[in-house]
Formats: structure tokens, C-alpha cells, sequence
């Protein structure tokens, strides 16, 4: 243990103490002013102290969210089009409730100094009363209710299909990463089966590239133009993106904190969710005045002894930057099958190629 660890648990120690030997010493102070007289003063003091309570927390929670608000993600604003209908709903939930909040803490702490106990006064006994039942059950279920409509509509247009011409893009967790796979050319992601799942092979995703008898698989030749990438997520800004979410393993969870997004990702389960970039990551660090933003994606969703480094990044880009970046990616067929790369024929991609065929001898040797 350090020496503040020390120190604050002395400090602690101490304060117990002190208050221990207060509330002995008032113990004696009752005994001789008599019970009558004191039991009316400490009601006197701690309706002065409910009310002070209320005025240095009112003043507390109002200095937090000036203190702190900057270093939220509100300030920045949604990245995505979508998104800025999401802290609409939000800010209007927090306005709701802050106003209920402020009011029924100023009576809690107002009514227990005003009526406190006071010479000829008698307590007004008040059992019941239906009117007041239905009045305080029925108008937070109206305002409830109208959220919640406003939330599932919201819901169901983001999970819903995108807008014509959306980008898609396949995203699988796993403990503990992202990838993500693009379905090419032909714009048709390719058969999958968890069984032949091999990253060994380079096939994180289990595309199908071949006829497998044992498993009763046919070739699914939509896979050969497929890209896979891990960690990182190209997009393009203004373009309607939907993410086709999935999970290797346990499940996960796609957050997009500065898209105002989230989805599950379940194993076996395919979930979806759109959503238009803003802007790019580019103009993300202008807007921050942070040269190192990135636009992350957070696994929301508790998922094993990694999860805190589930980590994966989303580039925003232009349009002719996503077709520059595309045109450079090779499909993973090739890497799967080196030998079937047309591009192997040349000597610079031949040694590479080469490398990965050994590599891939070395897993069938150790197999
Ligand atoms: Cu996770």
C-alpha cells in the first residue's frame, strides 16, 4: 500500500472519531437541557441543514454539468445523420425528467423544513386519495408512452432497409476484435458456414470457396470478389452505410458512440443498422481540434476478459478516396488461395504469395 493509502485511511479513522465523540457529547448536552428542549432544537437544526442540503446539491449538479459537459461527446455533435434525431429524443427526455427531478427534490427538502414540528400544529392525516392515484399514474404513462413511440420509430427506421445505393458492409465480432468483410463487385456477399471458419487459412469468416462433400458444401463463387479487413472500417461520408453485424464466439456489441449508435452482435443472429455519415474523420479532427480522432467502435457489450480492448476504428472518407482504398484491396479468395491470384504471376506479389503458401504448408504440417 502507498502512503496516501495510509494517510486516507488515518483521515478516516480520524472523522469517525470526531464524529463519535460529538454525538456522545450532545448525548450529555440532552441529558441536561432536558429531552423536551433538545428533541425541538435538533428537529430546528436539521430542517436548516435538509434545506442547505438541497441549495449545495441543486448548486453541485449544475457546476458538474458546466464542469463536465465539454468533455462529453455532446459538444461535437452527431456524426451521423441519424444520429442527430437520437439527441433530439435525449435532450428532450433530459429536460422531462430534470424538471420533475428539480421539482420533487425542492418539495422533498422544502416540505421537511417548512413543516417541521411546531407548537400547536398537528400533523394533517392523509391516507388516500384516488384522484391523486390517477393523476400521478396516468400522466407520466401518457409522457412515457409518447417517448417510447417516438423511440421505437426511430428503432425501426434504423434497422429497417437503407435508402437505395447504401453501402454494405458485414461486421463480425470476436473475442476480441472487429472485421469486417465488403461483398465486391458483384455487390453480393458470398455463403458462409461456421464450420469452415479458419483464420489459420485466412478465412476469418468462413466464406464457402469450395465444394466440401463431408459438409455437404457447394462452392459459392459470389465469395472470390469478397474483401475482408480487420480493426478498421472504410465508409463514406454521405452515403448511407448499413452494417450487416455478426458474432464468431459470445455476443458483442457495435457501439458508435459520435454516430449515436448501437447493435448487438449475436452469434447466429444477423442484426442490421444503417446510418449517413456526416462527416469524414478528416473534418472530425478540425471539428474536435484533436489531430489524433478517430472515429471508434466500442464493444458495448461486456463479452470476456479482452472486452476492454475491443477496440475497432471507422475511416470516413470521400467517395473517390473509398474507390482508391477498394481498388488497392485484394479479395480474400486470393489469399486463401494464393495460387488462384492472377497477380501472383508477377516476381514483387510472387514472393509474398510464396510466403503465404508456406505459411499455409507450416499450419497443414502442424495439423
Ligand atoms: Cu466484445
Amino acid at each position: 500500500m502507498t502512503t496516501t493509502t495510509y494517510l486516507i485511511i488515518a483521515a478516516a479513522v480520524l472523522v469517525f472519531i470526531v464524529i463519535f465523540q460529538i454525538a456522545k457529547a450532545s448525548e450529555y448536552v440532552s441529558v441536561l437541557k432536558g429531552e423536551e428542549t433538545s428533541r425541538k432544537q435538533n428537529n430546528r437544526i436539521n430542517g436548516f441543514m435538509l434545506l442547505g442540503f438541497m441549495i449545495v446539491g441543486f448548486i453541485a449538479v449544475y457546476y458538474c454539468n458546466k464542469l463536465l459537459y465539454k468533455t462529453t461527446l455532446f459538444p461535437q455533435g452527431s456524426a451521423s445523420v441519424e444520429g442527430e434525431k437520437f439527441d433530439e429524443m435525449f435532450m428532450i427526455t433530459t429536460a422531462v425528467t430534470g424538471l420533475v427531478f428539480v421539482i420533487t427534490q425542492f418539495l422533498l427538502f422544502f416540505f421537511a423544513w417548512k413543516y417541521q414540528e411546531k407548537e400547536g400544529r398537528k400533523a394533517f392525516y392523509f391516507p388516500h386519495n384516488n384522484k391523486l392515484e390517477l393523476v400521478w399514474t396516468v400522466v407520466p404513462a401518457i409522457f412515457l408512452t409518447v417517448l417510447v413511440v417516438f423511440g421505437l420509430r426511430f428503432w425501426f427506421r434504423i434497422t429497417s432497409d437503407a435508402p437505395k445505393g447504401a453501402l454494405e458492409v458485414e461486421i463480425v465480432g470476436k473475442q476480441f476484435g472487429w472485421m469486417m468483410r465488403y461483398p465486391g463487385k458483384d455487390k453480393i456477399f458470398g455463403k458462409t458456414y461456421f464450420r469452415v471458419i479458419s483464420d489459420a487459412n485466412s478465412n476469418p469468416f468462413g466464406q464457402i470457396f469450395e465444394d466440401n462433400e463431408e459438409l455437404k458444401l457447394k462452392a459459392d463463387p459470389t465469395n472470390f470478389d469478397d474483401v475482408v479487413t480487420t480493426q478498421t472500417m472504410y465508409i463514406v461520408k454521405g452515403r448511407p452505410v448499413k452494417l450487416i453485424i455478426g458474432s464468431r464466439d459470445v455476443i458483442h456489441d457495435v457501439g458508435l458512440n459520435h454516430f449515436r449508435l448501437k447493435m448487438d452482435a449475436v452469434p447466429g443472429i444477423p442484426t442490421t443498422l444503417w446510418f449517413t455519415p456526416k462527416y469524414t474523420t478528416k473534418e472530425m479532427k478540425e471539428r474536435t481540434g484533436n489531430p489524433n480522432f478517430v472515429y471508434e467502435i466500442a464493444c458495448d457489450q461486456m463479452c470476456g476478459n479482452g472486452h476492454y480492448s475491443m477496440k475497432g476504428i471507422i475511416e470516413v472518407v470521400t467517395q473517390e478516396e473509398f474507390d482508391i482504398w477498394m481498388a488497392k484491396q485484394k479479395p480474400n479468395y486470393y489469399l486463401a488461395f494464393p495460387d488462384k491470384d492472377p497477380s501472383a504471376i508477377k516476381p514483387a506479389a510472387d514472393s509474398t504469395a510464396a510466403v503465404t503458401a508456406a505459411d499455409k504448408n507450416a499450419v497443414a504440417i502442424n495439423k
